[in-house]
């Protein structure tokens, strides 16, 4: 994995409780084909075995379709893993820290929602920005608003690449247009549709105009 080659236009973020069905397995497997160019692997309230007995099996799916697979906030399970990355927001383990612990080759993501967070995060060795969120949401209860306004200055004043997170449909991903974002990230847009190869497939799409 070359981590300076990531497609991150349509980012997806898991969550088993908002899963539709099937196996989580299959769900990352059927969004990757339909156009996901990285996985986040998001299980809150999962023990650490069963988190890391997940990012196993996803990580061979992903390394088969050639996408990263990236650890939410656990940066212990992404190294035991051997993972592409880790996403860390503000109240995990501080970004610098992290950098030293997974070392130089690993993507780092690091959640902001505000400018002054977003430059910290790109001096502290940050891959990517996650910012969001963008519209209203019921998959995060703790989040802030971030207006496109913002999101297009920010996207302005980093050069690392920016990911708009948070409520974020094929119905409403125009919104987003001119904010100069790299890309997406999505959970249940994707994750609880019936069909999910199909559902990324039309995200793709619809990411494809905005960008
Ligand atoms: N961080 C900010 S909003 C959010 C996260 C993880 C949830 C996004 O989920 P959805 O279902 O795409 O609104
Ligand atoms: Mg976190």
């Amino acid at each position: 994995m070359d981590k300076k080659n990531v497609d991150y236009s349509l980012y997806l973020v898991t969550d088993r409780e908002l899963m539709y069905g099937g196996s989580i397995e299959e769900t990352v497997k059927n969004a990757v084909i339909g156009g996901c160019g990285i996985v986040q692997l998001r299980e809150k309230n999962c023990p650490a075995r069963e988190f890391y007995d997940i990012a196993i099996k996803l990580k061979k799916i992903c390394g088969e379709l050639n996408v990263p697979l990236i650890i939410n906030d656990r940066v212990d399970i992404a190294i035991a893993t051997d993972c592409d990355g880790v996403h860390i927001g503000q109240k995990d383990l501080p970004a610098e820290i992290v950098r030293k612990i997974i070392g130089k080759d690993k993507i780092m993501g690091v959640s902001a929602s505000n400018m002054e967070k977003a430059l910290e995060a790109e001096k502290n060795g940050a891959d990517y920005i996650g910012v969001g969120a963008v519209f209203s949401t019921g998959t995060k209860s703790d989040t802030n608003p971030v207006s496109k306004e913002l999101l297009g200055q920010i996207k302005k004043s980093v050069k690392i690449p920016v990911v708009a997170i948070g409520g974020i449909k094929k119905e409403n991903i125009e919104k987003l247009y001119g904010t100069g974002i790299d890309g997406v990230a999505v959970v249940s847009a994707i994750v609880s549709e019936p069909d999910t190869a199909l559902a990324a497939e039309k995200m793709k799409k619809a990411v494809q105009l905005i960008l």
